[in-house]
């Protein structure tokens, strides 16, 4: 099982690597989506982040690869709603022969040891080049990315199973332009949504709270 997951897991390393190498190429028309996909699969950030772990511990070549592989195997193991894990279940008691208690048994073992919940990963890219990303977790909890034609995160939004909504949206230089929440879910009384709009200071602008009952209340703290 563990040679399997790290199988798929070294090749996926190595798209991300092609994906890293397309961006230092310049000129490149598939540059923003790329931009895009590494910033919001949730596969290729945890290697961004193991690979600067590797990299503070001074790990180079096939020991960086290892330790990258490693650390990422239980995150190949949710990709795809588990996809990877349970075919290479299905494949393990097929080959060896298992009685019916042992799969079940050997299943257990499998869903315990990688039960992290699964996700799935769907993308769209517009003619203006711009992409949507939607990360949807087993748990019903989605997240949602906009990147514009140049890769940068336009927002995100974060959608909980019971409908609350977390987002922002942000601009080109990486700075928070807006927050806001959205009480899907209904158990908040005393907001439906709220946003909060900052000035490039990072000051709060302007403040704007429209309740279940249709009233709203804004705040204007008139920055630049
Ligand atoms: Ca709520
Ligand atoms: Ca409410």
């Amino acid at each position: 099982m563990q040679g399997w997951l790290d199988d798929e897991t070294a090749s996926r390393l190595d798209s991300y690597e092609l994906r890293l190498q397309i961006n230092a190429l310049p000129g490149s028309e598939y540059k923003g989506s790329n931009l895009a996909v590494l910033a919001s699969n949730p596969l290729y950030q945890r290697f961004a982040e193991v690979a600067q772990q590797a990299e503070a511990l001074g790990l180079t070549g096939s020991a960086r690869n290892q330790y990258i592989v490693e650390n990422s195997r239980a995150d190949m193991g949710r990709d795809s709603n588990h996809f990877y894990r349970d075919n290479a279940t299905a494949h393990i008691v097929g080959t060896t022969q298992m009685s019916a208690a042992e799969a079940a048994a050997y299943r257990e073992h499998v869903a315990n040891t990688f039960h992290s919940p699964g996700y799935t990963v769907e993308s769209q890219t517009y003619d203006d080049g711009s992409s949507h990303v939607w990360v949807r977790h087993e748990d019903g909890s989605v997240i949602e990315f906009t990147h514009d034609l140049d890769g940068h995160r336009h927002s995100q939004n974060e959608i909980q199973a019971d409908g609350d909504q977390t987002g922002a949206f942000y601009a080109v230089d990486g700075r928070i332009i807006s927050l806001f929440e959205t009480d899907g879910a209904g158990d908040n009384a005393d907001y439906n949504t709220r946003t909060a709009t900052y000035d490039a200071q990072g000051r709060t602008d302007w403040i704007d709270v429209r309740r279940d009952d249709g009233t709203r209340d804004t705040t204007d703290y008139d920055q630049d």
